[in-house]
């Protein structure tokens, strides 16, 4: 993998939460964008070289809304930056991770995303994206 990309935090009202993280970072958001196949709508900060992305569901179905009504708000994923998704997806299967999509799908920020199950990784659910070209 080649760096953390970015944080991802469940929010239950986005305007509230980018209200807040804009004076915690004390930055504006660069980006908001709605991913339908997700079905978030997510706002992004820059610190440094990593980001910050808050994830509003925008519906109950979404993984983000399930995640807010057992957990509450909070960290929700942790991003990883790879070169090649393909092969990372199978040397993560080869390694014995669960990989959740069959294929990679299109996420916010111009990427192709997939997510190992918190299950197989302690607690924590990884998401890998690579920069679509
Ligand atoms: N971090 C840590 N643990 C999590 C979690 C998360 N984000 N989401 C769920 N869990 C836990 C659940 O609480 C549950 O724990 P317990 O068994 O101890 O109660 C366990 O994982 C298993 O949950 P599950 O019943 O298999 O599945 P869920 O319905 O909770 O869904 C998951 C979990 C990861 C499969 C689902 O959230 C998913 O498909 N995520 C990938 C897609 C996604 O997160 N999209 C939003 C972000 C999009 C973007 O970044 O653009």
């Amino acid at each position: 993998m080649l760096k953390l990309e970015h944080l991802g935090i469940a929010v239950s009202n986005l305007a509230h939460a980018e209200k807040l993280y804009s004076t915690l970072l004390g930055s504006a958001a660069y980006k908001q964008e709605t991913v339908s196949s997700e079905q978030v709508t997510t706002s992004f900060f820059k610190v440094g070289d990593v980001k910050v992305e808050l994830l509003e569901g925008t519906s109950e179905e979404s993984a983000i809304s399930r995640f807010i009504e057992k957990k509450g708000e909070g960290l929700h994923h942790i991003a990883f930056e790879v070169d090649n998704i393909d092969n990372e997806m199978q040397r993560l299967r080869d390694q014995g991770f669960e990989v959740l999509y069959e294929k990679p799908k299109p996420g916010a920020d111009n990427k192709l995303i997939n997510f190992i199950h918190p299950k197989s990784t302690g607690g924590i659910l990884v998401e890998i994206c690579q920069e679509k070209s």
